[in-house]
């Protein structure tokens, strides 16, 4: 049985998938952990598919773009029970997955990096994520889905498969970060969250990420299902309401029927 599947979503990044690799099958050899790394590309034009096989990573390629359709197209293809993801890039250590290993063996379902408790290496995050696009978005997605994660963003995440499986993910781009959380949350999955460290990437060209537009999908996805949760809550609050309005009236007629 395949305990474990690594899987990185890829993207031309033939400078670092390499390296992304290799942390990955030497945490599996040295955890002795039966497990795979699984890399998931949608239209690489860099050779990092090749890289990837040749030092003995699974290749699935993923006809749809997008982050999210990697991520989908790799949670389809994984065979580990476990999946931990992380970005091909090398600026999360693939080597160091023991506190997600612990908590996945424990019984979470989903477990989350934090790097704001764990590090982030100067010049690893835009300022403009680090000190407000993440801490605004991920303060949202606490208050409106109810998901207490505390870096909603972190691409560094390990999960049960068969419950993320489940889930009905959908979200093709940068977003189903929120995505994966927010329908956790209110599925009722148990989260929990694990100190993670972030480094500067290796990459010598600019990140995939598109501050604004992928900010912007972002806190539209939480808005819709922070919309949709409250219609659910409000349909269900009438539904007792109703029940309840029946039940008083049904207290009064029999209280007003005349004693024989
Ligand atoms: N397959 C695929 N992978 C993608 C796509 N977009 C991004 N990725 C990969 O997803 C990972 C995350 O993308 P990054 O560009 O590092 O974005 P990010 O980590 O959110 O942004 P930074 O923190 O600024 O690096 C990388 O491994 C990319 O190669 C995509 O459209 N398709
Ligand atoms: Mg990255």
């Amino acid at each position: 049985m395949v305990e474990l599947t690594i899987l990185m979503p890829c993207l031309n990044e033939a400078e670092t998938v390499g390296v992304c690799v290799r942390k990955a099958l030497a945490y599996l050899a040295r955890s002795q952990i039966a497990g795979e790394v699984l890399v998931s590309d949608n239209g690489s034009t860099d050779g990092s598919p090749g890289v990837a096989r040749s030092l003995g990573a699974r290749v699935v390629s993923v006809p749809s773009p997008g982050y999210g359709a990697a991520v989908l197209g790799g949670l389809l293809a994984a065979r580990g029970r476990y999946v931990i993801m992380g970005d091909a890039d090398d600026s999360y250590d693939l080597s160091q997955l023991d506190p997600f290993m612990a908590q996945l063996r424990s019984g979470y379902d989903l477990v989350v990096g934090n790097r704001f408790a764990g590090g982030v290496a100067a010049g690893a995050m835009p300022f403009l994520h680090r000190w407000l696009g993440n801490p605004v978005l991920s303060f949202l997605g606490r208050l409106l889905c109810k998901a207490k994660v505390r870096d909603f963003h972190c691409g560094l995440r390990g999960f049960r498969t068969e419950a993320m499986q489940n889930l009905g993910l959908q979200a093709a781009g940068m977003e189903l970060a929120s995505e994966m959380i927010v329908r956790s949350a209110l599925a009722g999955l148990s989260i929990a969250e694990v100190p993670t460290t972030l480094q500067r990437d290796g990459r010598s060209r600019p990140p995939h990420i598109r501050t604004w537009r992928d900010g912007w999908r972002h806190l539209r996805l939480l808005l819709l299902f922070a919309a949709g949760n409250w219609r659910w809550r409000a349909s269900v609050a009438d539904r007792r309401g109703l029940g309840a309005g029946l039940k008083a009236l049904r207290k009064i007629k029999s209280s007003s029927r005349p004693a024989v």
